[in-house]
């Protein structure tokens, strides 16, 4: 398939896709964000694939947010279209069934933190920038931020970054729960890579399930959330997997896992 604004290339079982627009700090245009629907359309149905490491083009940005030239002449029903575009976009990414590591290697602005919020998991570099600097253009975020940032570090501190459009370092989004890991620039991709692999080694379907439970049982209630993982629980239980992977433990011998 081709694709201009993304970089996208398998290899060892891993899809790296790389945001490639550095001249406006890989702002995402209506071009790239459909690139991404379909390289994660693809994804999806290639079983050779167990996870994806997405970041940015060069060493100042990973996204800097949707791109302000096709924000600023928005009426209200494209505004109203093109967030509904997006947050289906990131929807699917974040319910890909494969774990999706963002690798964030500069700045993580707007619908760059939102992107990476969707995503599994997230490294960022040290010279990371992240926030949701929407109220400076007097707008509010509009693919997902307000949702998933309360949700992954807390209402108030979600209250304060969309409220002062605020940047925040990697280490203090670290400090909050916003990224899951601080690395150098030159070792990121590594570290991603290194996550990716430790998941792909473990059970397939135990990793989807485990994400399918985490991501519903957020939207749930305690009660009905128990009763997701019972569910998923009772179903990995009929999984060659699960024979597998405790026959292996008996036996002191690593598992081999095929998906099934
Ligand atoms: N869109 C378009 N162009 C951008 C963007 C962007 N988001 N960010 C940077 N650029 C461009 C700049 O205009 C500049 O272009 P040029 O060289 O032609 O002047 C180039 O990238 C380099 O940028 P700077 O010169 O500004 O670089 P600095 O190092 O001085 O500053 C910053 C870097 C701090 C990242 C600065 O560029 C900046 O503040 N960018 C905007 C960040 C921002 O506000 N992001 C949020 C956008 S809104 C959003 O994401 C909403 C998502 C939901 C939308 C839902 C419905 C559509």
């Amino acid at each position: 398939m081709n694709y201009e604004n993304i970089l996208f290339e398998k290899k060892e079982g891993i899809a790296y896709i790389t945001i490639n627009r550095p001249k406006v700090l890989n702002a995402l245009n209506a071009q790239t964000l459909d690139e991404l629907r379909r390289a994660f359309i693809e994804i999806k149905k290639d079983a050779s694939i167990g996870a994806v490491i997405i970041t940015g083009s060069g060493e100042k940005a990973f996204i800097a947010g949707a791109d302000i030239s096709e924000l600023a002449v928005l009426t209200s029903t494209d505004g109203k279209n093109f967030a509904h575009n997006g947050q289906h976009i990131f929807t699917m990414i974040e319910n890909l069934g494969k774990p999706v590591i963002a690798a964030i290697n500069g700045f993580a602005l707007g619908g760059g933190c939102e992107l990476a919020m969707a995503c599994t998991l997230r490294i960022a570099s040290e010279n990371a920038e992240i926030g949701q600097p929407e109220v400076n253009l007097g707008i509010i975020p509009g693919y997902g931020g307000t949702q998933r940032l309360a949700r992954l570090v807390g209402i108030g501190r979600a209250m304060e970054l969309v409220l002062t459009g605020n940047r925040i370092n990697a280490n203090e989004a670290e400090r909050i729960g916003l990224v899951n890991k601080v690395v150098s620039q030159s070792e990121l991709v590594e570290a991603a890579k290194a996550m990716a692999k430790k998941i792909m080694s473990k059970g397939p379907l135990a990793i989807s399930y485990g994400i399918e439970a985490i991501n519903k049982g957020m939207q749930m209630s305690l009660q009905e959330g128990l009763f997701l993982e019972a569910t998923l629980f009772g179903l990995l239980c009929s999984t060659e997997d699960m024979k597998e992977g405790t026959k292996a433990f008996l036996e002191k011998r690593k598992a081999s896992f095929k998906g099934k």
